[in-house]
């Protein structure tokens, strides 16, 4: 079955949106993914796009790679803080070193909303040494931007407050997200209401992955590609190997979206979304892991 995602709406980001509205209103789950359906701000595919361009730039400029502790990661951290800045965020570098060299997570605050209810968004912004990683994981760090910058184009004034991250290492062994939430007080922690994590959500040959862990976040998610006509499954593939380990770890509800990666899509997946009865991403952590092998639709 061929999937008619609108080509518009940039799903991921679309459902970042979704689940922070779904996650920011005080009626029930089911009312809040209503309105927040509704008050989701479109997402232009084109701005994505045009964020991945720019990242694989950067790793052409510097080395082919965007690894941490290379001239590339830096310059993507700096790419993404600019236009932050520049729609209104309190963003914050954090530094941290791994392997005797200085790592950083970039944090932006949408200002407002209840500074005891935090919902938070993010990706790993590292690629590994080996190519520009634009799937793994330019498509989240992307997709987590524009929707940051929607929310700034909004005015979006939700009563929780947004809050965005972009991690470091996090091919090193999630260092970057595991720094950020050991330096969190346990007072910080318990105002978090969810983390959202985007790793690998444009893979070439696209399955459509929920991850299984909060089951609100994970309902808002379900409901909503349900809504789009698009079939799920749960992700059970990434337990523990990306950065919502780090916020899960220390008992803050969690959830994301993943489209897939060296594992083979089976006849029935392809029955299911289309593509081939090959891997997800031919190209996980590898040299051709540059724009080409993003797929729109995902
Ligand atoms: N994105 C990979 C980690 C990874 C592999 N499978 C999953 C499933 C769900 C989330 C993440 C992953 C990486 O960063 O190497
Ligand atoms: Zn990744
Ligand atoms: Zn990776």
């Amino acid at each position: 079955m061929n999937l008619s995602v609108p080509r518009r709406a940039v799903a991921a980001a679309a459902l970042t949106a979704l689940a922070l509205g779904g996650l920011t209103g005080t009626a029930g789950a089911e009312s809040r993914a209503a309105s927040a359906l509704a008050a989701a701000p479109d997402i232009p595919l084109a701005n994505v796009k045009q964020h991945l361009t720019d990242l694989q730039a950067i790793a052409t400029a510097n080395g082919g790679n965007r690894a941490h502790g290379r001239p590339g990661y830096k310059a993507s951290i700096d790419f993404v803080k600019a236009k932050l800045d520049a729609a209104g965020y309190t963003t914050t570098i954090q530094q941290f070193s791994y392997n005797g060299t200085t790592g950083y997570n970039l944090i932006a605050d949408w200002p407002g909303g209840d500074p005891n209810q935090v919902v938070m968004a993010g990706a790993h912004l590292d690629s590994v040494s080996s190519g520009a990683g634009i799937n793994d994981n330019g498509s989240g760090s992307a997709a987590v931007l524009e929707a940051a910058l929607a929310v700034a184009r909004a005015g979006y004034q939700p009563s929780k407050h947004l809050r965005f991250g972009w991690w470091g290492a996090e091919e090193l062994g999630l260092v970057g997200s595991k720094y950020y939430v050991n330096q969190l007080p346990t007072t910080e922690r318990s105002k978090f209401a969810g983390y959202l994590n985007f790793d690998m959500i444009g893979s070439p040959n696209p399955g459509y992955f929920v991850y299984d862990d909060d089951p609100v976040i994970e309902k808002t998610f379900k409901d909503y590609f349900a809504g789009l006509g698009v079939p799920t499954e749960i992700e059970t593939e990434g337990d523990g190997r990306s950065d919502h380990a780090s916020f899960k770890n220390v008992g803050i509800p969690v959830g994301g979206l993943f489209t897939g990666a060296s594992r083979v899509k089976t006849s029935a997946q392809v029955t299911k979304w289309g593509g081939t009865t090959t891997a997800f991403d031919r190209c996980y952590h590898s040299s051709c892991d540059t724009t080409s092998n993003i797929n729109d639709t995902a």
